[in-house]
């Protein structure tokens, strides 16, 4: 660990000339904007507001201008209570659509400027940042995505930084540990943390909480350390210089005082998270010696701003002449837009046909398996993973080489046993452009996940999360491992695609529809059982529909069996014998209750047969699927927790069987 003071490691004359104002004029704009609002958190920002001047006026690569530029430094604030501090540095440095308006509008509906930074509501918002931990670890990931598309395509088009604040919270945080533990490993060395060490958060001291040597931590998990004072711009610039350097990700502890310069509220809790108030606000412009009023810049501190903001101009022109240069210029924009490769699609249809015409009896996770064997040498952006579960997720490719520390040219990554952290780091990859990340665990730990995968939802990232062992199916492993309520807990996620297939060829089409969804994170549930080829024709993807008739009643239709992933074959088989005993009945596969909620009223109908007798079958808690039993039908599935038994005892034992829905049927109709 290093103790870095003021050297002159940097070229001096970047150094901007009145430093001191242009951090005291995020300082105003914070303490104004969170005034205005009447809530917010004015501490953080006017704590960091010195270390963020250093890092945007003379380190951070970036162009307002250009937003989106693939190249640009990745920053992510962690700590995302401190959203005035980013909003005010996008302003400043001249964000187009981070209007003064839109910081007078500070937490107002429909304003830019939401309470914590929220993805895709302004440029320069790299992620959605709040819930504590969360960005540090998408920072990982975004680290790691460089590296992954740096290996693919060069340093003349991917050479850039991470860089990202986290506080005290985000590093109390479990999530942490398992980010830079990761990081740290991989030797992200274009990761750089600062760290906003004020020694407070909501409840006041950290001394009555922590007692953690942060800067120990992290050198314990392979980082770069120093410690800095935070209002010292030089021994700041220092640090991150210094950090560029290392060969592995650094962690620059910044010493300083929430709410700096708020004069009776600095370095309490009182300034974390409530207006300052008029009369310390006045106390603090006067003690900060910045007499303007609310709101306003004064034209020397705003072009000083404007010019850090355009600093990077000259290495925008240099890339794009060396992207126009590239003989791989097509496939890294088409990568960076996020579209998929043409013909993508064949091999999979082959894939399908051959299916169809074996109809194997397989695992939906083995499905998965071979589903993921045609898609990823297709389909190459694709980067798989599993959290030490690879051999039972059934994750990786063949065409996949393993990710290591010394070579980012595979796209498989081993991330451990940390679901939360790879779930992070996935949002991560997925933000940073260029990559479709995929990973496995077991359902029962997406609780493990959750969330992250929430916050995919949120952003709407194109993640595939591979949860294998989907149901007392598992068998042996018992309860612990067991997920009874996890696809209703899944299923209330807004805007995540959960599928659950029957067989391989569903598995296959759920596949396609998850890569085909660029606005929204899919789930596939799959099974550790063996499961028949249900399904023959091929001729559409029938899962995009979300559930549709597998079987039809073979004369006018009493009762409608609807059922999921490894149930539908127990539909099938009661289905044959309500046949033998005259009754008729349709079985309705529903691998994806999202998709099928967005189609119109008459498929819905066509397909769930209003009036007939409804009977759901799935081994899981009923949570939510009275939405689709209509009064007195039954549903068939779990009602506790399952037991450690093999499957055939533990389908008996909770009665989840073909009999059992004869039985429900005979006793309603
Ligand atoms: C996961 C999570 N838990 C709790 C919170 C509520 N919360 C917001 S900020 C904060 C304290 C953070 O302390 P610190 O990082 O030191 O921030 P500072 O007080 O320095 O601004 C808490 C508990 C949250 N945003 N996310």
């Amino acid at each position: 660990m290093d103790v870095v003071t003021s050297s002159p490691t940097q070229d001096n004359s970047a150094i901007p000339e009145n430093q001191q104002d242009m951090a005291n004029a995020i300082r105003a704009l914070a303490m104004d904007a969170v005034q205005k609002a009447n809530s917010g958190h004015p501490g953080m920002p006017m704590g960091m507001a010195d270390v963020a001047t250093v890092l945007f006026s003379r380190f951070l690569k970036f162009d307002p201008s250009r937003p989106d530029w693939a190249d640009r430094d990745r920053f992510v604030l962690s700590a995302g209570h401190g959203s005035m501090l980013l909003y005010a540095l996008l302003h400043l440095t001249g964000y187009e659509d981070m209007t003064l308006e839109e910081i007078r509008n500070f937490r107002q509906l429909d304003s830019r400027t939401a309470g914590h930074p929220e993805y895709g509501h302004a440029k320069g918002i790299e992620t959605t940042t709040g819930p504590l931990g969360q960005g540090l670890a998408n920072a990982v990931g975004m680290a790691l995505a460089e590296r992954l598309v740096n290996a693919r395509f060069g340093d003349g088009l991917v050479d850039h930084h991470t860089y990202t604040i986290a506080g005290d919270g985000c590093l109390m945080e479990g999530v942490s540990h398992e980010a830079i533990s990761l990081a740290g490993h991989l030797r992200l060395s274009k990761l750089i943390v600062l760290f906003d060490d004020n020694s407070i958060s909501i409840d006041g001291s950290t001394d009555l909480t922590c007692d953690d040597d942060q800067v120990k931590r992290f050198e314990a998990s392979g980082w770069d350390t120093a410690r800095v004072d935070g209002h010292d711009p030089e021994a700041v610039a220092a640090a991150i210089a210094a950090a560029r350097e290392s060969d592995k990700p650094s962690l620059i502890a910044c010493k300083t005082t929430i709410g700096y310069g708020a004069p009776n509220k600095q370095g309490t809790a009182a300034t974390h998270g409530a207006p300052l108030g008029d009369e310390e606000i006045a106390a603090a412009r006067e003690a900060l010696g910045w007499p303007y009023p609310p709101f306003e810049i004064p034209e020397a501190v705003l072009n000083a701003w404007r010019a850090a903001g355009r600093r990077s101009q000259d290495a925008v022109k240099a890339w794009q002449g060396r992207l126009e240069a590239s003989d791989q210029r097509a496939v890294f924009e088409r990568q960076m837009a996020g579209k998929l490769p043409e013909g993508w699609q064949d091999a999979l249809a082959a894939f399908k046909a051959e299916i169809a015409a074996e109809a194997p009896s397989l695992a939906t996770r083995v499905s998965s398996q071979k589903t993921l064997d045609v898609l990823a040498a297709a389909i190459p952006e694709m980067i798989g993973g599993s959290a030490d579960l690879t051999g039972s997720n059934n994750t990786k490719a063949k065409s996949q080489g393993v990710v290591t520390p010394d070579d980012f040219s595979g796209s498989y990554i081993h991330y451990g046993v940390r679901e939360h952290g790879m779930a992070a780091a996935m949002n991560g990859l997925a933000l940073h452009g260029g990559l479709i990340p995929y990973g496995g665990t077991f359902l029962v730990f997406s609780d493990y996940c959750r969330p992250s995968i929430r916050l995919s939802a949120l952003m709407g990232q194109r993640v595939v999360y591979v949860m294998t062992h989907d149901s007392i199916g598992l068998g042996e492993d018992g309860p612990t491992h067991q997920p009874v309520e996890h696809l209703a807990a899944l299923r209330a996620i807004p805007n995540l695609l959960v599928f659950r297939p029957a067989d391989t060829i569903e598995t296959a089409e759920c596949w396609e529809l998850a890569l085909q969804s660029e606005d929204a994170p899919s789930l596939l549930a799959l099974t550790r059982q063996g499961l028949p080829t249900l399904r023959k024709d091929i001729s559409e993807n029938l899962s995009a529909y979300g559930a549709y008739i597998m079987a039809p009643a073979d004369s006018e239709r009493q009762v409608t069996l609807i059922a999921s992933g490894s149930e539908v074959q127990i539909a099938l088989e009661a289905q044959k014998l309500l046949r033998a005993e005259g009754i008729s009945a349709a079985v309705v596969s529903m691998p994806c209750w999202e998709l099928f909620e967005q189609q119109p009223p008459h498929y819905r109908d066509e397909v769930l047969s209003p009036g007939t007798l409804h009977i759901a079958i799935e081994a899981a808690m009923p949570f939510g699927w009275e939405r689709w039993i209509e009064s007195g039908g039954a549903f068939i599935g779990m009602r506790s927790f399952g037991a450690s038994a093999p499957i055939k005892d533990l389908y008996k034992k909770f009665n989840i069987t073909a009999e059992a829905v004869v039985e429900a049927v005979k006793t309603r109709i």
